[in-house]
């Protein structure tokens, strides 16, 4: 394939090590399945606003009320990322300067409590997030967690087991959200169980921020108190994360993302947020998000036909989990399954399953996501290809010239897709 436009040639001359890497990772999105979920490819409009002389603006505080001069043209960019991403929503108020999704949580936690505080959280292990109150990030560390997993036997979330917990420990915070969970999340119910007992309800709804954005997801946004997202993922834009909520919420996680937590915002990132919030706002980006599920439940369907056992036996939304204990004499890890695609030029990762017996390290599952293979125009047709060599590659049990040979189809089908070699 030709050199992705992308890369000016000066990069190409000044440094050679560097560009031959973003070469070959170009060349690794182009000719491979991207099924991470919680991955996607930008638009060239995104990727051009990123890698603009925005980069070079220093604009600590916020539009209007900046510690240094010069910020007219980035206060417009940073108002219209604003705008959109209230009008995508419809939300009173936005922070849109958060880095990441770990800091946007930092911050809604920050506003709500102090250290010590109760924080209730869905457990890492069941399909949380690290910023859910795992004892390995600030979130367990600063405040005193007590976990939420699935029913034992549905493996979906478990209403009454929380309402339980929340009424227990009257935490201050009822954190929801998931990062491995292929079904509907009852925003309504949870935002009444935090009600019921006084504590506030935060939604971390980063992996289906774009299915909730195109009516395909119920919003949680009348529920929460704060509910904060990732940009990256179903959403599609550049890496970094949002604070969302009503008027009168807004004052307090701004000063908790600056001068609390963060310095001077990335303002080529929030140019980027911008152009991909207005994508976001398109006819064809919701379209975009009822082939996402489409995908996902023709995929699930697929692969169930060809005997994987998947948890909650489907999904409803854009990724599913891979139950591999269920798989031959249920011996293959996570990691064997991870390590063979991805000889075979899929992309997945290893993930725990409800009532995971292996370390996280290794694992009994493998998420599978369709948002990236649906942003390169792949549809049913393709769905029932790519469960087709998922099965091979696992049946290989990791023979490297049976991989090869499937890797070369899986290129095949890619170089059908072009994503930025795509001639303008
Ligand atoms: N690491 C992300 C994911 O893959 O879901 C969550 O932050």
């Amino acid at each position: 394939m030709n050199s992705p436009k992308l890369l000016e040639k000066r990069l190409a001359a000044q440094d050679p090590s560097v560009f031959a890497s973003i070469q070959k990772e170009w060349t690794r999105e182009e000719e491979g399945l991207e099924l991470i979920a919680s991955e996607n490819y930008a638009s060239r409009a995104v990727l051009e606003a990123q890698g603009s002389i925005l980069t070079n603006k220093y604009a600590e505080g916020y539009p209007g009320k900046r510690y240094y001069g010069g910020c007219e043209f980035v206060d417009e960019v940073e108002t219209l990322a604003i705008q959109r991403i209230c009008q995508l929503f419809k939300v009173e108020a936005a922070n849109v300067q958060p880095h990441s999704g770990s800091q946007a949580n930092m911050a809604v936690y920050l506003a709500l409590m102090a250290a010590g505080d109760s924080l209730v959280g869905m457990s890492l292990s069941h399909g949380g997030h690290l910023t859910h109150g795992s004892p390995a990030n600030f979130s367990g560390k600063l405040f005193k967690v007590s976990s939420y997993g699935l029913n034992p036997e549905t493996h979906r979330l478990d209403y009454d087991q929380i309402r339980d917990l929340v009424r227990r420990e009257k935490p201050k915070v009822l954190v929801a959200g998931a990062s491995a969970y292929p079904r509907i999340i009852d925003f309504e119910t949870l935002g009444q169980i935090a009600k019921e007992s006084g504590a506030h309800f935060v939604v971390d709804m980063a992996h289906i921020a774009g299915l909730v954005a195109a009516g395909l997801h119920p919003t949680p946004i009348p529920h929460a108190t704060y509910t904060t997202s990732t940009t990256h993922k179903t959403l599609r834009g550049p890496r970094g994360g949002i604070i969302l909520c009503s008027q009168e919420r807004i004052k307090a996680v701004n000063s908790l993302i600056f001068p609390g937590i963060q310095g001077g915002p990335l303002m080529h990132v929030i140019a980027a947020k911008a152009v991909a919030f207005g994508e976001a706002l398109t006819p064809e980006f919701v379209e975009y998000q009822k082939q996402v599920i489409a995908n996902a439940r023709s995929l699930a369907a697929e692969l169930m036909n060809l005997g994987f056992k998947l948890v909650t036996d489907g999904t409803e939304n854009h990724l599913m989990l891979v139950d591999l204990t269920a798989t031959g004499d249920g011996s293959i890890s996570g990691k064997d399954a991870e390590n063979w695609l991805d000889q075979a030029g899929i992309t997945v990762n290893k993930n725990t399953i409800p009532n995971e017996k292996r370390s996280p390290f290794v694992t009994s599952g493998i998420r599978i996501g369709v948002p990236a293979i649906t942003t390169r125009g792949m549809r049913e047709a393709e769905m029932k290809k790519v469960a087709q060599w998922i099965h091979q590659s696992i049946e290989t049990r990791g023979d490297a010239e049976k991989l090869k040979k499937i890797r070369r189809e899986v290129c095949d089908l890619c170089q059908s897709f072009p994503l930025y070699s795509k001639p303008e």
